[in-house]
């Protein structure tokens, strides 16, 4: 292991943990998961599949370890609905989830890919089989968007990535019904130059609550001659005000590395749409698409990422 580098997140030596060749249907490849624990502790990725046209959609794998042994559903576990959602024309995508204990059920976050680009599409869930689906609720240019768990005083907050090319910063709104949203705020800007951050971040899975705050993982997507580079930075917000950063990492954590994540339908692209936390509390497991190909795992303590946050913030 290269101790130069980082040392908050440890791949899993069963990477990438699936591919499409796992699937039970033709898929071209399957990536960008959200995850949760269900109530029998299992764990539950919805992954986005990319489809022969190049359409999305989620499809469930469910596993008693996280890691291997995956149950995944033999059809699409949801599939975009443009004859009642138009917004959905061209797919869905990178879906987020957080379970919401007052209306003890899911919220799946999700990408839908409009006519005009990608917007924010909300649907509830109580079991991955039956989806009551809200539709668009931030409108194009929108998506890596996480719902809270809980109201912020008496409001829901909704984090998500609209694009003012060519810069993308990080906003957060709020709203009383889940439907109509407003009190939008900037929460993180892209930095600009030569970071890499510039220009371009977004949140990656649903903010960590903690007692010091909600920890955010995002993405900063740096240009280069040879395209793109996604990687994953750290920043801490208050609790009652999460649109108040208290801490910013200045250096990126995690970053391609391995072959599955430098090469792909996309190289170069570490993507987590979500997380599960063991019983310790601190043990976290992230998922993450690699290369817009595959789903691969990385272990990781949120401990030592606020430690590092106090250090590196
Ligand atoms: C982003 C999203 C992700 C994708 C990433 C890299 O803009 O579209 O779905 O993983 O680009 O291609």
């Amino acid at each position: 292991m290269n101790q130069q580098l980082p040392d908050l997140l440890h791949r899993h030596k069963l990477n990438p943990i699936l591919t499409a060749a796992d699937w039970p249907y033709p898929a071209n490849s399957v990536f960008n998961p959200a995850a949760t624990l269900l109530p029998d502790g299992t764990t539950l990725l919805l992954c986005r599949v990319e489809d022969r046209r190049g359409l999305s959609h989620l499809c469930a794998a469910r596993s008693a370890n996280g890691v291997d042994q995956w149950q995944i559903d033999t059809q699409p576990t949801l599939l975009p609905d443009p004859d009642s959602f138009p917004e959905e024309l061209w797919g869905i995508e990178d879906p987020r989830i957080t379970f919401v204990p007052e209306l003890n059920q899911y919220a799946i976050v999700y990408t839908a890919f409009t006519r005009d680009g990608p917007g924010v599409a909300l649907a509830f869930t109580k079991d991955f089989h039956q989806f009551e689906r809200y539709g668009v609720i931030m409108p194009p240019e929108d998506k890596d968007a996480a719902l809270l768990p809980h109201r912020i005083g008496n409001y829901w907050a909704l984090i998500h990535r609209p694009v003012s090319a060519p810069r993308a910063h990080m906003w957060i709104s709020y709203s009383a019904d889940l439907r109509h949203w407003g009190s939008h705020k900037l929460m993180m800007e892209a930095r600009r130059g030569a970071w890499w951050d510039a220009n371009k971040i977004g949140l990656s899975p649903p903010p960590i609550e903690t007692a010091k705050g909600w920890l955010v993982i995002y993405h900063g997507v740096r240009q280069t001659a040879a395209g793109a580079i996604y990687r994953l930075g750290l920043a801490l917000f208050d609790l009652h005000t999460p649109e108040h950063c208290l801490k910013r990492g200045d250096e990126w954590f995690f970053r391609p590395e391995e072959s599955y994540e430098l090469q792909g339908d996309v190289g170069s692209v570490v993507f987590p749409c979500g997380y599960t936390l063991a019983p310790d509390g601190d043990t976290i497991h992230l998922y993450y698409g690699a290369a817009d190909t595959s789903i691969a795992l990385a272990i990781g303590s949120v401990g030592t990422m606020l430690d590092w946050l106090e250090q590196h913030g």
